[in-house]
């Protein structure tokens, strides 16, 4: 799971744990928890945006993969750096076709809808990028974290 600083990530994570928000400091490095949902097991990596990835795929080279990013839904100005980082994942080599949910967070205050988010990023002109959705949620209440889980846990059961 990556996104940018305060876009959410820890309070999705939590959300996605424990059902409840939780207020929490900024992440240093990363947060690892285990989250089980409906029939599958996850490991989510919830991952500082200075981290550097290639050190954290060294350690975690089993199962399937999938990339969480969350976006600040109040923030137009952050939306081409989240392309680029998107694509930058998308293209480094393990990560070629993995399937890529976002997380367009904050929609209670959002200054964005997931059809301007979807507008704006144009996803599909993302080389190598595999299935994907776009999921509007709010890490205070929890709305949309169990739909975006939902499409996971399918996409993920049906990959080989
Ligand atoms: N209104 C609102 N605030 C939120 C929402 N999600 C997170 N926040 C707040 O946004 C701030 C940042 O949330 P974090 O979960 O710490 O963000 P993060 O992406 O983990 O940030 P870093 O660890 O710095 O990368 C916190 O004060 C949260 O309470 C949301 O859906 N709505
Ligand atoms: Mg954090």
């Amino acid at each position: 799971m990556l996104g940018q600083n305060a876009a959410g990530k820890t309070t999705i994570l939590f959300q996605m744990k424990l059902g409840q928000y939780i207020q929490n400091l900024p992440t240093i490095q990363f947060n690892v928890e285990s989250v089980e949902y409906k029939n599958i097991k996850l490991t989510i990596w919830d991952i500082a945006a200075q981290q550097n990835l290639r050190e954290l795929y060294r350690h975690y080279s089993k199962g399937k993969y999938a990339l969480i990013y969350v976006l600040d839904s109040t923030n137009p100005n952050r939306m081409d750096e989240a392309k680029q980082t998107i694509e930058k994942v998308i293209q480094s080599q393990d990560m070629n076709g993995i399937p890529v949910l976002i997380l367009a967070n904050k929609q209670d205050i959002a200054t964005m809808n997931v059809s301007e988010i979807s507008n704006k990023l144009q996803l599909h002109t993302i080389k190598g990028i595999g299935q994907w959705l776009i999921q509007g949620c709010c890490a205070k209440n929890g709305e949309g974290i169990c739909d975006g889980l939902d499409w996971l846990s399918s996409i993920l059961n049906i990959q080989q």
